[in-house]
């Protein structure tokens, strides 16, 4: 190969390498030290590409008034990327949308549905939605999980 094409070749692979570190988002969750259902959605989110900062926190009270989570929102675990919240949990399909809409404060699956991603025990999954919250106040439905009788696994 021609020394200046090997150059480029190599330009070339150094620049795809970064692109796609850029891609890999990184997440801080918070939660409490015994959570099972937390560490099984930090998994998920793991095996989703994720890079995840996790924080045992003792009063998660704290945690979700700083961030601006509303009590009708509140479950388990806080997420925050680029400080906008991640609660409860959430699938990663609406956490990419989250990325496109810095209008929110963030998003929440409250409670601790059945079947959500880290609540998946081989159990019929309960519906569910994912609420996004403006900076204005309002909740927003950003997906509606239809209930699905047949266990999962
Ligand atoms: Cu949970």
């Amino acid at each position: 190969m021609h020394p200046t094409l090997r150059i480029a070749t190599l330009a070339t692979l150094l620049l795809g390498g970064a692109a796609q570190a850029a891609e890999t988002l990184a997440i801080d969750v918070h939660r409490d030290a015994n959570c099972g259902c937390c560490k099984d959605w930090i998994a998920y989110l793991k095996d989703n590409g994720f890079a995840v900062r996790d924080h045992v926190e003792r009063d998660m009270g704290a945690v979700k008034q700083a961030l601006g989570v509303q009590p009708r929102l509140g479950s388990c675990h806080t997420g925050v990327i680029d400080g906008q919240f991640v609660e409860g949990h959430v699938p990663v399909a609406q956490i990419l949308e989250l990325r496109k809409r810095p209008d929110l404060l963030g998003i929440a699956v409250p409670g601790m549905p059945a079947g959500s991603p880290g609540m998946d025990y081989g159990q019929a999954r309960q519906a569910y939605q994912v609420i996004g919250l403006t900076r204005s106040g309002q909740d927003e439905v950003l997906a509606n999980y239809p209930a699905d009788k047949a266990p999962r696994r």
